[in-house]
């Protein structure tokens, strides 16, 4: 059987090796998850609100060592990494309400009574990456199994390990077996097979956009419904009139949050032209303040990146001579380390201006006016996230109409929260996770009619 050596990305070392999911494996587990979902569907919806809230207690009892874990793999900070493990907690605990809320509707018609249904799909294949392995997978994963769907879970090649343990809690909370899988493997195997499976009904997909074009091709020879989170390249805008020292203080942690590998990153900071100069003033020693270490202190707010072949990628944005404004320091020795970096001024048609970077790398560039804002806010393939800096109210409420994406903050870089929808517009994905209707994408609505006469 082949296996994977998973690496501690701050250390070089590894950290165990993981057997890998073969084809045929795939397929049995496919099997046992259309066998469960037959059962999981007619389960009350109170006991199904149940074994999810036994799941998220189990989940919240094991916060320390899902934390542990994910930065021995992941190299996250482990503060960042006690968060995403209580996320998956808390996506758990949210969906547990839904099973016994998932109402239908009685919609008036001549000569009888009209009634729908909202059914589970049936069995649901998740595709997740490795920049966040805990949290994504619980975005998808909780209101899949509340809306009475079976899941069959691949995380990243690089990134098995929290979701391989969630995988166990979610048995030793009582799930039947044939409810939540998790399958670790390669993409071009598991995923691939995932997606052209006739019996996965639906796939859920966060990745790169190269990746999930392909996957939605795929998807389209079964008809399989498909929910897509992609990737981005959000602006972070500040104008004058914006309280510049927390703007500026801010600006960091929006983009070198999780190393940048996050897809909400807000790496275009976009300036109006006339506090550009202040603004930078103020940036630089930001910059300069965040703490890149050892991801198990408690102090570290930047570990590594998550591989070498990843680093090179991220240093091929950043040549020599590329014009580097501010860069912040890493730890000497082992570890994949990338210093926080800002380019400014950069060309408009710059691959560090236009690109996902998904690293430590952001760029400055002034803007005229209102207008101007929007323009370059929106003159890109993606449109996930983004921020806007400023005191005048009708402002706000204008750029955030204007601005094409999905998330927006203003006077914060807030993004992902799961009361809330969360997913793209653009080339940034297809439907929406989280937020009270995110069980909607598991279920198909079924209507029926019933005579009366
Ligand atoms: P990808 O290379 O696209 O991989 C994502 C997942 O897809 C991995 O599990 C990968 O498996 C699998 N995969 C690869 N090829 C596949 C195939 N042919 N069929 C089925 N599955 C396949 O992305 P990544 O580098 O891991 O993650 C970074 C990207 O994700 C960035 O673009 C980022 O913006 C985006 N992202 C988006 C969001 C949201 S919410 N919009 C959130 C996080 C990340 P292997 O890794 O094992 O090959």
């Amino acid at each position: 059987m082949p296996t994977h050596t998973v690496i501690n990305p701050a250390t070089e070392q590894p950290v165990r090796q993981v057997e890998q999911t073969t084809v045929e494996q795939v397929d049995e587990a496919i099997q046992r998850a259309v066998r469960a979902q037959q059962h999981w569907r007619e389960v009350a919806p109170a006991d199904r609100a149940r074994l999810l809230r036994r799941f998220a207690e189990l989940v919240d009892a094991c916060v320390e060592e899902l934390a542990a874990l994910e930065t021995a793999n992941s190299g996250h900070p482990v503060g960042a990494a006690r968060w995403e493990a209580g996320q998956v907690r808390d996506v758990l605990m949210y969906y547990s309400a839904a099973p016994e809320r998932m109402t239908g509707r009685q919609i008036p018609v001549p000569g009888g009574l009209d009634v729908t249904f909202k059914e589970p799909v049936g069995v649901v294949g998740l595709i997740v990456p490795w920049n966040f392995p805990m949290p994504i997978l619980s975005w998808g994963m909780a209101p899949a199994i509340a809306a009475g769907c079976t899941v069959v879970a691949k995380p990243a090649e690089l990134t098995p390990l929290t979701a391989m343990r969630i995988g166990e809690l979610a048995l030793d909370a009582g799930l039947p077996e044939g409810v939540f899988q998790v399958l670790p493997g390669k993409g071009s195997v598991v995923g691939q097979r995932l997606v052209e499976h006739p019996a996965v009904r639906k796939i859920v997909f966060t990745g790169s956009t190269e990746v999930g074009t392909q996957i939605m091709a795929g998807c389209a020879r079964t008809v399989k419904r498909l929910t897509l989170e992609l990737g981005g390249k959000s602006a972070n805008i500040v104008f004058a009139d914006a309280d510049l020292d927390k703007a500026a203080a801010t600006a960091p942690y929006a983009v070198f949050d999780n190393a940048g590998q996050d897809c909400c990153a807000r790496s275009r900071i976009l300036v109006e032209a006339s506090v550009l100069d202040e603004f930078m003033a103020r940036l630089e020693p930001a910059v300069q303040r965040v703490q890149v270490g050892d991801p198990s202190d408690a102090g570290t707010e930047m570990g590594p990146l998550i591989s070498a072949a990843h680093r090179a990628h991220v240093a091929s944005y950043v040549p020599d001579g590329a014009p580097v404004a501010v860069r912040g320091t890493v730890p000497a020795g082992a570890g994949f380390w990338y210093p926080p970096t800002v380019l400014a001024p950069v060309p408009a048609d710059s691959p560090a201006y236009t690109e996902e970077i998904f690293g430590p790398v952001v760029t400055v560039t002034p803007f005229a006016d209102e207008a101007d804002a929007i323009a370059k806010a929106n003159d890109t393939p993606y449109g996930l996230s983004g921020s806007i800096w400023t005191s005048n109210v009708g402002r706000a409420i204008r750029v955030a109409r204007g601005v094409e994406t999905g998330n927006l903050s203003v006077n914060s870089h807030s993004s992902v929260r799961y009361w809330t929808p969360f997913g793209g517009f653009k080339q940034s994905g297809l439907g929406r996770e989280l937020g009270p209707d995110a069980t909607d994408a598991f279920t198909d609505v079924k209507n029926v009619f019933i005579a009366t006469d």
